[in-house]
């Protein structure tokens, strides 16, 4: 059995184990490991390990486990019971930190700093969080007063993607399981370890067989999951094109779903703005994660005035930015996650480039092997450019101007979607009434990127429907619909 040690300083080693090969985690054990893929680091290729494609068998028993769990022992759980495991799960995640902050690092690329400051404690908040609304539901105002009482819906499918592996995971199974629904969740092909880690925290929380069921595998294993006719409702989130193809494939069926799809945020930045503060705003925006986050703020809309001081600002910035080993608590980026999306981004940035837009690296040295992509700046850049449009979910920044403030909020909109925007100004009215206009499931005012369990999370047009966080989140979670004969389980009690 591999391990890896990991020890930027003697007395902080942390030992993460890593077996060769893993098998699907259903109805509370692992199967055996079979049908294997590779799954690899992306700062230097080496293969960390092997694990199952679910294929639509493993979907039949998972999604049956779910549905015995669901009817038995946990649909018969009261709200305070319920609560109790997700804490435990909270606290093994806060015990178990450095562990998981190591492993995403090594499948995900993603700097050590943001796995340990940002994944890892706030999946644990996301737990604790929903685990104290587990036994409050009547009163999360979900009904009209004197109305039914919210209950689960069932059997949930879940389907993340790679850039959060473990945040998205909390995300999805907290809520799910706090409003009392069993869940069977996919992993993206790229980033299943800390989910198949997850799974061991289940056990080690003695959450009952069957609650929570996780198929590794690709794209074919979540087709499978989300068409599987005994499943209630599904949670995805990945691309609009694959949203979309979910909700084709469901239309017609009493499936629910929830969709948090792509974005092309636009952050926003006054004359009159703080501008040192703007420019971490902006970087943290963009460049967190390798600026692979669905809410990142690709676009920056200065005023026009202030656009020349912002760009050499910016770009002085940027020659601080250390760019490598992610493992290294001083890297403030790391590895692109696959090779198919580092060709995409160098495609995307080539196309901008033959439109008409300037690029601009920082000097650095990338490392011989793995995926890497400078942070970028692309200058002169217009409204039609697909590096204005499209969303490149890389450390790519497009920057455009504006000179009035109707303007930039046109300029803003101008966008299929409609996840987040920015704002930077000193004036309150002002970022009260961008706030209003800009539409965007979520607007920061002189901040970038800050995320809360207490606080909803969702778009608008083509970045999906449905909420996740927050009192809001819990509705995609619950019914209040008439119960059926049949469904006497699942009570919120
Ligand atoms: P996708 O290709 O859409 O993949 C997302 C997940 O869906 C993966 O687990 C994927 O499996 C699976 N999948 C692929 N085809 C499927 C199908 N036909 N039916 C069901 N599941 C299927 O996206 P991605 O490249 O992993 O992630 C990047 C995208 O996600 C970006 O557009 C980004 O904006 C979006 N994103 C959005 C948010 C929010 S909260 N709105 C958060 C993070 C990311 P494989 O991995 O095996 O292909």
């Amino acid at each position: 059995m591999p391990t890896f040690e990991y020890a930027p300083a003697p007395e902080s080693r942390a030992v993460v184990t890593i077996e060769k090969s893993y098998g699907l985690f259903i109805d509370g054990t692992f199967t055996r490991p079979k049908a294997l893929f590779d799954t690899i680091n992306p700062a230097d290729e080496s293969v960390l390990a092997q694990v199952t494609q679910a294929g639509p068998r493993d979907v039949d028993k998972a999604v049956a486990a779910a549905r015995r769990a669901f009817d038995g022992e946990w649909g018969a759980l009261s709200g305070a019971e319920r609560g109790k495991y997700l804490f435990r799960i909270a606290r093994i995640l806060q015990e178990r930190a450095r562990e998981f902050a190591v492993l995403e690092t090594l499948d995900n690329g993603k700097p050590i700093k943001e796995t340990r400051d940002v994944d890892v404690p706030v999946a644990a908040a996301h737990f604790f969080y929903h685990a104290g609304w587990a036994d409050k539901l009547e009163h999360a105002g979900l009904t009209p007063s004197g109305g039914p009482l919210p209950r689960p819906h069932g059997v949930v499918a879940q389907v993340i993607p790679w850039n959060f592996p473990l945040l998205m995971l909390a995300w999805k199974i907290a809520p799910a399981l706090a409003t009392g629904n069993t869940v069977v969740l996919k992993p993206a092909e790229t980033t299943p370890l800390s989910a198949l880690l997850f799974a061991q925290v289940c056990q080690q929380a003695g959450l009952p067989a069957g609650v929570v069921n996780i198929l590794t595998g690709d794209g074919r294993t979540g087709q499978a999951l989300v068409e599987h006719p005994d499943v209630d409702k599904i949670a995805f989130t990945g691309s609009t094109e694959v949203g979309k193809a979910i909700a084709r494939s469901i239309a017609g069926t009493t499936k629910k779903a929830t969709l948090e799809l792509g974005g092309k945020a636009a952050n926003v930045v006054f004359d009159d703005a703080p501008i040192d503060q703007a420019i971490e705003g902006i970087v943290n925006g963009i460049f967190f994660n390798q600026g692979q986050v669905c809410c990142a703020g690709s676009r920056l809309l200065v005023q026009e005035n202030v656009h020349d001081q912002v760009v050499a600002k910016l770009k002085r910035r940027l020659e601080t930015l250390r760019v490598g080993d992610p493992l290294d608590k001083n890297s403030d980026l790391g590895a692109i996650n696959s090779r198919a999306q580092l060709e995409r981004i160098t495609r995307l940035v080539d196309i901008g480039v033959a439109q008409g837009a300037q690029r601009w690296s920082p000097e650095c040295s990338l490392p011989a092997t793995g995926f890497w992509f400078p942070p970028t700046v692309l200058t002169g850049v217009a409204q039609t450019h697909r590096v204005a449009t499209e969303e490149i979910f890389g450390p790519v920044l497009s920057v455009l101007t504006f000179r009035t403030p109707a303007e930039a909020v046109a300029k803003a909109n101008n966008t299929p979607y409609g996840l987040s925007a920015g704002v930077w100004t000193e004036k309150g009215s002002r970022i009260l009434w961008m706030a209003d206009q800009l539409k965007a499931g979520v607007v920061w005012a002189n901040t970038f990127n800050r995320f809360d369990p207490t606080s909803p999370f969702g778009g608008y047009k083509e970045s999906g429907y449905g909420r996740e966080g927050g009192r809001q989140g819990l509705a995609a979670y619950v019914t209040t619909s008439p119960r059926t004969p049949s469904s006497t389980t699942g009570d919120t009690r």
